[in-house]
């Protein structure tokens, strides 16, 4: 029999497959064998013969780690080890909004930050809200959890950040191993490795590695577009903003409109 599931996760040639509340080891057969499926992948599975037979099209793929169909995308952002840092939130901004991911941001370890720090951190955030970004700490577990609820979430930040650790707050059965951070480097040392959906909370949620080594390979128009302030009402309709004669962005960089941190973030992002 045929049935409509979902890849939760990839162990070199095993595809665990979730149909309703069922789970199935699968192998992958015939022409799909060339296919590189992803965990996310909705796929048409024979139950008899425990095989994938279809991939239905994807409506998004992250890479690095390669995950598919994702809903949400929770950014979580460390405000103390590892340093608050806005270029990686603009960064998996961009990723989301150019893949059409619903982003929401995260802010972790906000009790061992520095209070004059905390109060500076919020301050740039209201910048994010103004423009429409959920933000939430990771206190507000009940608003998490809502914002989980019928969604393929995925999870995003640098290594320690404390995705692990945030999920766990939303379910202690989880168990999901955490990390120390090496305070020597601010940063973790990947705990979490294999990238799989875990069903809890009527949603499908992917713990991730740090994505360290994310890189955006895009065109400078596509990195342009996943900062919605920057619109397209330039003096020239292919303005990449970096000359000052005229230009939309620029001017509202000078006059305080636009946050100067997000346009460096472009700059850094697009190699300039
Ligand atoms: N003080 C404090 N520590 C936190 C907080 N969140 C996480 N931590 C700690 O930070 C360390 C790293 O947390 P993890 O949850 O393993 O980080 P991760 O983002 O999953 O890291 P990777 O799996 O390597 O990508 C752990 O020692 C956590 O206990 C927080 O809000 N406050
Ligand atoms: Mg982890
Ligand atoms: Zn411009």
């Amino acid at each position: 029999m045929n049935s409509l599931g979902k890849i939760i996760s990839i162990n070199k040639d095993l595809y665990t497959v979730m149909v309703d509340d069922s789970v199935f080891p699968c192998s992958v057969r015939g022409k799909l064998r060339n296919f590189k499926l992803t965990v996310g992948d909705n796929v048409v599975i024979n139950t008899n013969t425990l095989t994938i037979e279809e991939v239905k099209e994807r409506k998004n793929t992250l890479i690095r780690p390669l995950i598919s169909n994702i809903d949400k995308l929770f950014i979580v952002v460390s405000t103390h080890i590892p340093r608050f840092s806005t270029y990686l939130l603009d960064k998996f901004l961009v990723l989301s909004e150019v893949n059409n991911i619903e982003p929401v941001i995260i802010i972790t370890k906000l009790d061992i930050c520095d209070k004059s720090e905390v109060k500076e951190i919020k301050n740039v955030l209201k910048y994010y809200k103004k423009l429409g970004y959920k933000v939430y700490t990771n206190k507000q577990i009940r608003k998490i959890k809502k914002e989980m609820k019928g969604c393929v979430v995925s999870l995003a930040g640098q290594t320690g950040a404390g995705k692990s650790t945030l999920l766990n707050k939303c379910d202690k059965s989880l168990n999901l191993k955490t990390g120390e951070v090496s305070e020597h480097l601010g940063r973790g040392k990947h705990t979490t490795r294999l990238v799989e959906l875990i069903s809890f909370n009527d949603s499908l949620i992917a713990d991730t590695p740090g994505f360290s080594s994310l890189e955006l390979d895009m065109s400078l128009e596509t990195i342009s577009s996943g900062f919605k302030e920057f619109g397209f009402n330039c003096k020239y309709s292919s303005c990449t903003h970096v000359k000052n004669d005229g230009c939309n962005v620029i001017e509202r960089v000078n006059n305080g409109k636009i946050l100067k941190s997000r346009y460096e973030s472009y700059l850094k992002l697009i190699g300039r």
